[in-house]
Parts: structure tokens; sequence; C-alpha cells
């Protein structure tokens, strides 16, 4: 599709009876080789570039280079209206992400049953087949236009987990968190149902490589003091795997969901870093998705960016197949657009920030690093042990092993207890008859097929797995609560072209707001939302106070709503002038020297402005070759004049942030007068500058160019190469 071209939502909705995934199960990225040329630099774990992408804001000066990770990277997305999510998957995708992981709504883990249509979720978006299918249907389009496969992603955990694992087999959703273990401690789903229910889901899951993420993470993310349950993460982890590799899924798309437990101001590589390097060598050739701990982020987009930081270096100093992308928007309520892609930018900017780094530094062969990595590992055996010793995972439950607030051996007696009779859908688990019998494929366990079959879905003319056109597609049961309706309510405002400030949801209003105020957190609180009342802010409400000193002050961030609507096609916007790059000029002066004469004229003593056109330290025009004689300040136009008579100067730059009496356009007039005078008008360009100047301002008064505010030398130096090729 034209990347110009918005996506089209309405019309990605047609026919979604119709639509078909086109490939089935997990990609990985393609890794170059080591020492791949990309631009002007070697790279050691780079994959392959995009074909259209936004690189970091500092690739200007490489090239604009995007050199991309050996891993996938994932942004997670939940705004729950998905046809908004699928805007935001495109925006991630250019800047990098390949793993699109959907969080489900609230709640959707207790439907015993699917979802259909497309209603609006809380905190994440209710997973229907219709969502899958706009949002596979849209991923097409959007990994066409990357050039690079798209994992799309979503959970299979809950109690409808292997209705859910054959939708997604059917619907070619690429990942999913499976494990059991979730369902049972953070969703009290009765254990016997949920590891009866992971054999089969995992089963589905196998059959077409997608891959699975296990629940570990959700121990750090509950436990009190996360650092204390790292033998128990390793458990977990083990336990998961073991289960996995039984229900017959292969080692490489079995993913453990590793997060480095704590966060600074702890001491946290010296903590970390030892339980990563023990897992991944515990669990070699499982691969590893690291995510970053969000235990311990806060409102605070910085700190929430270092800990990212952080994390990500233990990611390059061990190994990480799937690296993920969390955001502060938890604590800020709303999951802003831009979170996502800063977070996606974060883990490319480190990942290939740190390319190479094992080549440079070596992990220690003894020490503490290794004296910790043995003693998580004696600790996360003996609790297996232990396991063993009362009767087997259900009984440790039974005992509240998970989750306990000491670190094993120790225990506190305050982990989570659940019971093997208890829980949401208990005494739901039947034993299959003797001559139990399913025709449809995938199935897990005894099935009493007849042996002249090949496929059991061959008695019944084929299964959904095999046949899609089996599939009965609902596209909604709601009337009310859907997109269509969804999209309706805006359809006249998109078809204007208008534009109101988004944050996730299409014109919904949102802007955010920093400011800083002189007094306390509590009073700068209640301040900054008056402040928003009097601005019209509907909505206001501080998402981010950090006390800069308790009497002097307190910097917030505040969101709140604007219903303005902004007409694009009423706006005056000047026109964008091009510059020529930096090697061309700098090769036209080369091969031709270019001389100027400056000063800020008049009556005027500021000089701050001229020096940063001029100075190569600010990036002025003497960067580029060209020669500056620089006058000074309060320098008459007719000095001026001279000077650029006496070095043959091929421009002159006057200076002027006095206005008062535009004296401003009394100086550039005058300038222009007196070369006229002197015979050197055709002969030499005339530019001004300042903070009140514009180009209309000084052409008026008989200038060549004006520059004003926020004039760069690259500017001014583009103009005048350009200005003496057309006075050739
Ligand atoms: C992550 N940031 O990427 P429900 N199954 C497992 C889970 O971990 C989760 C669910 C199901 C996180 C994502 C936390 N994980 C969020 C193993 C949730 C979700 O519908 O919320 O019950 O299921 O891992």
């Amino acid at each position: 599709m034209d990347v110009n071209e918005k996506l089209n939502i309405p019309e990605l909705l047609k026919d979604l009876e119709n639509y078909r995934p086109r490939r089935k199960g997990w990609t990985w990225r393609k890794p170059l080789p080591r020492d791949t040329q990309i631009g002007p630099f070697k790279y050691k774990q780079v994959s392959e570039s995009l074909k259209n992408y936004v690189p970091l804001p500092a690739a200007k000066y490489f090239g604009n280079i995007d050199p991309q990770p050996d891993c996938i990277i994932t942004t997670e997305i939940a705004s729950g209206r998905f046809e908004d999510d699928i805007r935001r998957m495109r925006m991630a995708a250019w800047h990098g992400a390949d793993h699109i992981m959907v969080i489900r709504t609230a709640g959707q883990s207790h439907y015993d049953g699917l979802i259909e249509g497309s209603p609006e979720g809380i905190g994440g978006v209710p997973i229907t087949r219709k969502q899958l299918r706009a949002s596979r249907k849209a991923l097409d389009i959007i990994e066409d236009e990357v050039g690079r496969p798209i994992n799309f992603h979503s959970y299979v955990s809950g109690v409808a987990g292997p209705d859910i694992a054959v939708l997604f087999a059917e619907e070619g959703v690429n990942g999913a968190h499976q494990d059991p273990q979730y369902n049972v401690l953070y969703r009290n789903v009765n254990m016997v149902r949920s590891f009866v229910d992971a054999a089969e889901a995992k089963k589905l899951m196998a059959s077409v490589n997608m891959l699975q993420i296990d629940g570990a993470h959700n121990a750090n993310a509950t436990a009190r003091e996360a650092w204390k349950v790292m033998p128990e993460l390793l458990v977990q982890h083990g336990i998961n795997c073991a289960f996995s590799l039984k229900a017959g899924m292969k080692k490489e798309y079995i993913s453990l969901s590793t997060v480095p437990p704590t966060a600074t101001p702890a001491p946290e590589i010296y903590l970390d870093l030892p339980y990563a390097v023990a897992l991944r060598e515990l669990f070699q050739g499982f691969k590893m998705r690291a995510q970053m701990n969000s235990k311990y982020m806060e409102a605070d987009p910085r700190e929430a960016t270092v800990n990212h930081t952080m994390n990500l270096l233990i990611s390059r100093l061990t190994s990480v197949d799937i690296q993920s992308t969390i955001t502060p928007d938890e604590g800020r309520n709303i999951p802003w657009h831009y979170n996502n892609i800063a977070a996606t930018n974060t883990a490319k900017q480190m990942l290939i920030g740190l390319d190479g780094i094992m080549d440079l530094v070596e992990l220690k062969k003894e020490g503490p690093l290794r004296e910790k990595v043995r003693e998580l590992k004696e600790r996360a055996i003996l609790f297996l042990e232990e396991i063993i010793a009362v009767g087997g995972y259900f009984k440790a439950v039974e005992a509240g092993f998970f989750v306990d607030s000491a670190q094993y051996p120790a225990r506190n007696y305050d982990g989570i207890v659940r019971h093997i009779d208890g829980g949401v859908a208990k005494d739901s688990v039947l034993l299959r008859d003797k001559d139990y019998m399913a025709p449809v494929c995938e199935h897990y366990g005894n099935n009493n097929l007849p042996a002249s079959i090949n496929k059991a879905c061959d008695l019944i003319d084929g299964c959904t797995l095999c046949h899609p056109e089996k599939i009965i597609y609902i596209d909604e049961l709601d009337e009310e609560d859907n997109a269509a309706k969804r999209l309706e309510a805006m359809a006249e405002h998109r078809e204007k072209g208008l534009l109101r400030p988004e944050v996730e949801w299409y014109a919904d209003g949102v802007i955010s707001m920093q400011l800083f105020y002189p007094t306390s957190a509590r009073v700068a609180e209640y301040a900054a939302l008056a402040l928003a009342e009097k601005m019209g802010i509907e909505e206001a409400e501080v998402i981010n106070r950090l006390p800069m000193h308790p009497a002097e002050g307190t910097f917030l961030e505040l969101k709140g709503k604007v219903n303005i609507d902004i007409d694009p096609a009423a706006l005056d916007i000047p026109e964008e002038v091009p510059l020529l790059s930096e090697e061309e000029i700098r090769a036209d002066i080369k091969a031709k020297p270019m001389a100027i004469v400056a000063a800020t004229v008049g009556e005027d003593e500021h000089s701050v402005g001229m020096r940063e056109i001029i100075d190569i330290k600010h990036g002025g025009i003497e960067g580029y070759g060209i020669t500056c004689h620089y006058l000074g300040t309060s320098v008459s136009i007719e000095k001026v004049v001279d000077a650029a008579i006496e070095t043959a100067a091929d421009a002159i730059l006057i200076s002027t942030i006095i206005t008062h009496a535009d004296i401003h356009r009394i100086n550039m007039r005058k300038l222009h007068e007196l070369c006229k005078e002197k015979g050197i008008r055709d002969k030499v360009i005339l530019v001004a500058g300042g903070t009140q100047v514009t180009n209309d301002i000084a052409v008026e008064e008989g200038m060549d160019a004006g520059f004003g505010r926020g004039t760069h030398g690259h500017a001014v130096a583009s103009f005048l190469v350009e200005k003496r090729r057309s006075l050739k």
C-alpha cells in the first residue's frame, strides 16, 4: 500500500468471512553474517533491514541507517479498541517491532467459551475471531510494507484455554502465553482442569508451531520482594517446559518468560545477572523472552527507560531471542501510542548500541557470579525435590509453596494456597471412556480411532483445522457494542479530515502537559488541576508527580481532554524549503571558495545569534568551509559594506535583535540601498537574521533571505550555495 496513505479500517473489516491467514506458526528474524556492513559500520548481531522504517533520530548522521537487532522485538498493545490498535501496530512495525502482543480484556480468562464480534474491552481487547482476522489481515499489509514477517500474539490461558488454542490455530495466531500454573495461582482456575486443558492447548499450539511464552514472570510481579522468588521462578519454568515437551511442543517454540527480578536503587546487576546466567545454563536450547521489570515501574518515563536499559544490558550480556518492551502506561492509566514506539526504540537503540559487546568483555568464570549461579541452581533443585517429597505439584500448591515471601528454602508460610477440589471450573474433568473417540485432529490423549483411518477428521470429511471453510464465522452478536458503530460515530470527523489530539483512540482528544510548580507535591498537584480547568482541559488528572525538593518545587505531568478540532485545510502552512545535503554544500564550497562578512548592525550588542550561525562549534557555516569575516556588534551599515568590498565577499550577513521603531527593517533597507549605490548589489548576497526577522520581512526590505529564531548554520549555508548558483 502507499506509505502516505492511512490504513482504511472500514475497508479492512469487509469480507472477513473469507479471510484466511497466509501462514501459521512463528517466524524468527533472519540473522545476517557477522561483520555485515550497514552504512559506514560493520555489525555482529543484526538481522535483515526493513524496507520501510523510521530510524533512530541520530541515524541522520550515519546515512539514515536502521540496523535491526538479531532478536525479535515485542510491543504490547491493549487499548480496548482493536480498530485503533491496528494503527498503532503499523507505527510500531516501522520502528522495529515484529511481535505484536495483544493484551486481553479484563476477565476474559474466566469466560468458559469464546467471545464473538468486536466489543470494546477494558484494559485490553476481547479476543474474538473477528478481531483476530481483522488484525491479522492488517498485519499482512503491514508486513508487506516493512518487508518482514510480523508475529501476532495473545493468550491461551484461562478456563477456555483449549477453545482459544483451536481458534488461534485456525486463525494463524503466531504466538501465545500458555502456562497452567498461571491459571492455578493467579486466576484460581481449578488445578486439575488447568493441567488437563493445558495438555490439549499445547498439543494444538504445537501442531502449527505456535510459539509459547510461559507465566513465570507473574510470580516475579506478584511476589512481595521479587528478588526472593528467583529459585521458584526456575522451578516454574522447569514445570512448564517439561509439561510442554510431553505435550508435543518443540524446544525451539518454548520460550521462557524471564524478567530481571529487581530494579534500581537495588544493586540490580549484582542480583539480576547471576539469575539470568543460571536460567540460561539450566534451560539450554529453549528460547528466552526477556521482559523488562514492571513490578517496580512507576509513572515516570525516565525511570522506566533506565530500568528497561539495565534489563537490555543483561539481555546482551547473556542472550535474548525475544525482547519485550513495556511502557509506564500502567502507571499512567492510558496506553499512549508514543510510549509503545518509545519503548520499541529503547530496545532497538540498546541492542544495536551493545552490538558485539561479548567480543569485548566476558563474564567471569569464577568469583561472586559463579557462586551466585550455583547457589540459585541449588535452591531451585532443592525446591523441586521438596515438591516431589510432599507428593507432587498439586500437593505443593495446596501447601502454599508458591510465591512465598521468603527465599527458598526459607519460608514465611504466606504463599498462594489453592485446593485440588476448589477454584473456578472445579469438578469439570471427566475420565474418558475406554472407547472414547473424537474425529478431530490435534486432540490430546487416548482416542480410539479406527485403524483404517489416516487422519482423525477423515471420519467427518475434515475438521476446521484442515478445512477452514467449515469454520462458522460470526460477525457480530451485539448490535451496539461493535467496531462498526464506533467507526460510524466518528465517520464525519474522518471524512472531513479534521484533526484532534489522540493518545490511544481515534480523536480521543487526550493531551498531556509537563509543568513545574515551585511548591510541595500535594499543593502542586491541585494547582495543576486548577490550571487545567482554567485552560479548558477536561477530565484532567495528574499522571506523574516528582518532587524536586519538599519545598522548592515539583515536576508534574498532567493528562486531560481537549475536544478541539483543527481543520488542516484552513491552516496557513509556509512552504518547506528543502536544504542541500551537508556533503553537497561542502563539495560546492571546496570547488569554489566562498567568503562572507558578518556583523550585528546598528546600536545592537547581541552577538550570540550571529556566532551560532558562523562558529564551527555550533554547527555554523564555517564548518562547511566558508571564510567568515566577523566584524563584531554595533557595526554601522557603511562599515559592513566597505568590508565586503575590501574582501570581495560573496555575501553579507547582518543580525538585528533590537526591533524598536522598526530599526531592523530600516537597517535591512539601508544595506540594500547602499549596496546598490556602491554598484555591488547584483554581486553580493544579502542575508538578515534575528529573533523577529522572517523571510517575508527581509525580502520586503530588499534582502535575498531572512532567517528567524531556531535557524541553524546548515540552512544558511544551503541558501548561500543555492543563491550563488542562481547568480551565475
Ligand atoms: C507479558 N506483560 O508479556 P488474562 N497467561 C499468562 C499470562 O502471563 C497472562 C495471561 C495469560 C505481560 C502481559 C500479563 N500476563 C500481561 C501466562 C498475562 C493473560 O486474560 O489476563 O487472565 O490472561 O507477559
